[in-house]
């Protein structure tokens, strides 16, 4: 019998798992090779603390390793029911609220290494969580595809520590009300974007006006695996920063008040790395609140000890 123990938070809707103790030895390698052998070797393991039936297709993990930089004060990898992430913006902020709760960390800044890069996470004294992340960019402006049931739409494709596919042109309504066509149609997006060369795109971005005061712009997220981000997306909200940045219509340092699908708010700002490149670092802010402490059990004559696998719920080719 394997014990895993494990702190559930949620950041705006969405939650987080932190896996604290009982997680697999993945060596003193760096995040990104750490990342590979958690994938080739113990993908039971992801499934089992992250998929029913003792998560659900919304839930993110996060394996919190030693660092191998040791300027950072902790490693983290996360995933999904699906696979892993390359960052995740509103599960750093349940991580670092997760460490303050157990009374580990405190107000101020702490260096986090990820796979894709270091990120700094400021604790502020009112509880909310500041994340600078890895350096984020537009790779491509406005291109077209023609997308089976829907027609023609136009999206930008952009870095944000995950790939997007960020989409103004798409028609649909974002309210949760609409969820059944947000997700068949991000969903079919999805497919058309990686089939016409872009396979990396692993997000669609829905992008779209606000409904709270004080908001500058309401999206609506579709994650690898199906699920809808609750929150307002911390790599995406930087892949919207870059595509602002790109086109000049938000200032360094200006506020971009992002809202998501449930209502909840990220606060975004960036300031430029390159230019000419069109790099910016970003930096998002948001609050997250603890919900359970918990110890897994993993026992193999359990059938369903390593989690109920997702059926591929890719829509078919028309
Ligand atoms: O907040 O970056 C994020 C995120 C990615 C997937 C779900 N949330």
């Amino acid at each position: 019998m394997q014990r895993v123990t494990i702190i559930d938070s949620h950041t705006g809707g969405e939650p987080t798992r932190v896996v604290t103790a009982g997680g697999p030895d993945l060596g003193s390698g760096s995040m990104a090779d750490r990342l590979i052998r958690f994938r080739s070797e113990h993908d039971p393991f992801r499934s089992a603390v992250v998929n029913e039936p003792r998560g659900s297709d919304v839930m993110v993990g996060a394996l919190l390793c030693e660092p191998s930089d040791p300027s950072c004060a902790m490693g983290v990898l996360f995933f999904n029911n699906v696979g892993t992430l390359g960052m995740c913006g509103h599960g750093t902020i349940g991580l670092i609220v997760t460490l303050a709760h157990l009374g580990n960390i405190g107000p101020g800044d702490h260096r986090i290494e990820t796979p894709v890069g270091i990120v700094t996470a400021t604790l502020h004294r009112d509880g909310s969580v500041s994340v600078a992340n890895v350096p984020s960019y537009r790779s491509l402006r406005s291109v077209r595809v023609e997308v089976p049931g829907i027609g023609p739409i136009h999206g930008d494709v952009a870095w944000g520590g995950n790939w997007f596919f960020l989409v103004e042109d798409h028609g649909q309504w974002l309210d949760r009300i609409n969820l059944p066509n947000l997700i068949d149609g991000c969903g079919r997006i999805r497919q058309a974007i990686n089939r016409q060369g872009h396979p990396e795109i692993d997000h669609v971005e829905l992008m779209g006006p606000a409904q709270g005061v004080g908001a500058q712009s309401r999206n609506f997220v579709l994650c690898p695996g199906g699920a809808y981000d609750r929150s307002p997306c911390g790599t995406g909200t930087s892949a919207k920063l870059a595509c602002l940045a790109a086109d000049g219509v938000l200032a360094e340092d200006e506020l971009w008040v992002q809202e998501g699908i449930l209502g909840s708010i990220f606060t975004g700002r960036y300031r430029w790395l390159d230019r000419t490149k069109g790099h910016i670092a970003p930096v998002i802010t948001g609050t997250a609140s603890v919900m359970a402490e918990g110890t897994l059990l993993l026992d193999d004559r359990d059938p369903f000890c390593w989690g109920i696998p997702l059926p591929n719920r890719d829509i078919p080719a028309t």
